[in-house]
């Protein structure tokens, strides 16, 4: 092709972006983040730092879209290259996906079950593998966690508790400290009788029905983690239940308390509000859809 062919097509993709086809080789969109020297450790692009930077080269108001930036996690004001994505904000997209891919697959640092004082119990899953590919299993308790169930727990206790790691591990990890004790502390000041605390390893939401039956229990709790998104892998989910029995397939008895972290919900307000519906659901005898 000959070069003045080529002019053209430049001047006319420039044009078409918005920019003047000075006849210039375009000038490269500075970097998001100011680039490494060779020794210095390259920018953790999954901070918040490098998601509050404006990618947007030659904006009229940077202002507006910093702000904007201050007021959401969402990916905005990425900016572009033609008509693609920055190659920092690709870079970035791919971090977070790993990152959201690892909270799924990490498991818990050592003895942090053991030292969270709630008592282990496991699913029919015996490896993450098979916790993401047989939802199924992950519903269902294991034999021996069904004996220990009655050998080692509260029987008809008013509130049940369950924690488990679902699919994010660092929600539970996380968020523990921040909503366990004014969990607790708010159901013991209403003087309804706790079950004992349950952990439950490659839980299933499903999983809260099976055990409040066999235990007996009127409202269970199961705090669980959330699938991660990409720019949120340390959120829990409540999901509440009175009176649950496996065989019962009507999904809206059950209701959802989701986005409980500090960036969301806060823990301690989401400690308060399930007590509040624990009060509500052993006031009226059901829960979800049922509840008025
Ligand atoms: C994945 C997902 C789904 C999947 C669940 C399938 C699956 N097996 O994963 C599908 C697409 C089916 C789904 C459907 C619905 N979902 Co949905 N879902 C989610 C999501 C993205 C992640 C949930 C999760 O990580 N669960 C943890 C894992 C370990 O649980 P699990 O046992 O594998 O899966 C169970 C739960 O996910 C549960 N579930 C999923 N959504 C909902 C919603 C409600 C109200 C309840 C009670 C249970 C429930 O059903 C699954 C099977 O038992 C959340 C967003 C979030 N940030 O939490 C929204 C979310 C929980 N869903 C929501 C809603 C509204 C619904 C629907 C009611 C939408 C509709 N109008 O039909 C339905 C109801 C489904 C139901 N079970 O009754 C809302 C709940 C809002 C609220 N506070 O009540 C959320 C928070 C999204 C949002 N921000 O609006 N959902």
């Amino acid at each position: 092709m000959n070069p003045s062919a080529i002019e053209t097509i430049v001047r006319s993709v420039l044009a078409e972006l918005g920019q003047q086809g000075s006849g210039e080789a375009p000038q490269p969109a500075p970097p998001l983040t100011p680039a490494a020297a060779a020794d210095e450790p390259l920018p953790d692009l999954t901070l918040p730092t490098a998601r509050r930077q404006v990618g947007v080269v030659g904006a009229q108001r940077p202002e507006v879209l910093e702000d904007l930036l201050k007021n959401t996690p969402a990916r905005i004001a990425v900016g572009r290259a033609g008509p693609r994505p920055r190659t920092e904000a690709s870079i970035r997209f791919l971090a977070d996906h790993s990152r959201s891919k690892d909270t799924v697959l990490k498991d818990f640092p050592d003895n942090w079950v053991k030292n969270s004082g709630f008592l282990e119990l496991r699913t029919e899953i015996v490896e993450k593998d098979q916790y993401l590919t047989r939802p199924d299993l992950g519903r269902r308790l294991c034999m021996d966690s069904i004996a220990k169930l009655g050998a080692e727990c509260v029987n008809q206790p008013q509130v049940q508790l369950i924690l488990s790691d679902g699919l994010s591990t660092d929600a539970v990890v996380v968020n523990f400290d921040e909503i366990i004790p004014p969990l607790l502390k708010g159901i013991e000041r209403q003087g309804l009788k706790l079950g004992t605390p349950l952990f439950v390893k490659h839980g299933r939401v499903k999983v809260e029905d099976q055990i409040g039956e066999l235990l007996d229990a009127k409202v269970v709790i199961l705090l669980i983690g959330e699938r991660p998104g990409l720019g949120q892998s340390e959120s829990l989910s409540c999901y509440m239940v009175y009176s649950p029995r496996v065989a019962s397939t009507v999904e809206s008895d059950r209701i959802c308390i989701s986005n409980i972290h500090a960036g969301g919900t806060p823990p301690v307000e989401a400690a308060a509000v399930i007590v509040e519906m624990v009060q509500k659901f052993l006031r009226e005898g059901r829960s979800g859809g049922q509840a008025k």
